[in-house]
């Protein structure tokens, strides 16, 4: 069964300590963060913002930071082998290693977080420059990925203290609609799903708003559980998963096996035209899963009146799901590398604040298949 707590009034919440204003941006470890940018503009249509490595006086690394509306990815690749990021990229493969959040205050978040028993990852940093300063400071969450607190309301330059601007002129693809990260889910171990919601709500004030059962989520083989954590305003929403028993390995198990270990299982991208977006994906080369056509036989049936139509939806595997506040559209891409490890969820909510629970069965047998041509069903 799947349950859903109640909203807290404002007038019942306690003082939130870590108000966040939203994701600040996603960084990426990757082996190579030329390419990689790359493929987030021409696939997806991010334009190329700032740039650090070695002609800024960063010697052990490269990062290109792309844009998109609000939502803001950086692309990082070790430029030797000893160090953090090439552990990080041997042992699970490209992937997220931080999920940067806005605050006003980062010196505040880290003391608020690690006097609950967050672990530090960057103690409260300025950095400067003739644009202003930025604050930094970093926490620890599940794996090796890493929660940054950034503080930028004094800072006008393009991104931020070390990056230059970066842009060329001769290629500008256009966007794709992408607006901002709807949520961030993290995959962790066994047993492990219910220790990381009490670490939400206890280090950083998150409460649990949803939770899916593996009742909820098992299809005959894909069984796992998700709690969905949300920062006190809503503006941050992070989902956990730990697998569960089923008749066959659960794909968070596949997951865990090929990360080796915990970590971002996938970010959800928002929309306000799902349909011109995944459109415009697809024909940049982006993949999705494919649900069968038979899904769209009795959809109206159970989602009532929308206003797409349903042509383009079924023609592009579109999924549609109900709750008491209104409607949203989602699709999954399949895994952005070869490991079958990180994936992209396109959603465009009408009303809808829930993840989609009606979609599960037919979104997890279409990642069954997959698992099946990989060999790790
Ligand atoms: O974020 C969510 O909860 C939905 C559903 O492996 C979901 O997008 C949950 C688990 C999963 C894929 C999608
Ligand atoms: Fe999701």
């Amino acid at each position: 069964m799947s349950t859903i707590t109640k909203d807290v009034k404002p007038s019942d919440a306690v003082q939130d300590f870590l108000p966040l204003e939203g994701t600040d941006y996603v960084e990426f470890y990757v082996g190579n963060a030329k390419q990689a940018a790359h493929y987030y503009m021409s696939a997806f249509g991010f334009q190329a913002l700032a740039y650090a490595g070695p002609e800024t006086g960063v010697k052990d690394r490269a990062s290109y930071v792309v844009r998109q509306h609000k939502l803001t990815f950086m692309l990082t690749t070790p430029l030797r082998p000893d160090n953090e990021m090439a552990d990080h990229i041997y042992k699970h493969g490209d992937g997220v290693k931080a999920l940067s959040l806005r605050v006003k205050d980062a010196t505040s978040a880290w003391k608020e977080t690690t006097s609950r028993g967050a672990k530090s990852y960057m103690e409260p940093t300025t950095l400067t420059d003739d644009h202003g300063e930025v604050v930094i400071s970093g926490i620890h969450t599940y794996g090796e990925t890493v929660h940054l607190f950034i503080e930028r309301q004094h800072y006008t330059g393009t991104f931020m203290p070390g990056y230059r601007a970066w842009n060329n002129p001769h290629f500008a693809p256009k966007d794709t609609g992408l607006m901002y990260v709807d949520h961030c889910v993290g995959n962790v171990d066994w047993n492990q799903m219910n220790p990381w919601v009490k670490f939400y709500e206890e280090v950083m004030g998150f409460r649990n708003i949803l939770s899916f059962d593996d009742e909820d989520i098992s299809t005959e083989y894909s069984a796992l559980m998700s709690k969905v954590m949300s920062s006190g305003n809503g503006f941050v929403k992070f989902p956990i998963n730990e697998p569960a028993e089923g008749k066959k390995k659960s794909q968070v198990e596949e997951y865990l096996e090929f990360y080796r270990g915990e970590g971002v299982q996938h970010v959800a991208l928002a929309t306000a035209d799902i349909v011109t977006t995944v459109r415009d994906l697809m024909s940049r080369g982006v993949e999705f899963l494919k649900v069968p056509s038979s899904y769209y036989d009795d959809l109206i049936d159970r989602v009532g009146q929308i206003d797409e139509d349903l042509e383009p939806l079924k023609e592009l595997g579109i999924l549609v799901d109900r709750d008491n506040e209104g409607y949203l559209l989602q699709l999954f891409s399949k895994p952005v590398e070869d490991r079958p490890t990180l994936f992209f969820e396109i959603i465009q909510r009408k009303g809808a604040k829930s993840f989609g629970k009606g979609n599960f069965k037919a979104l997890f047998e279409a990642i069954e298949r997959e698992q099946e041509a990989r060999g790790n069903l």
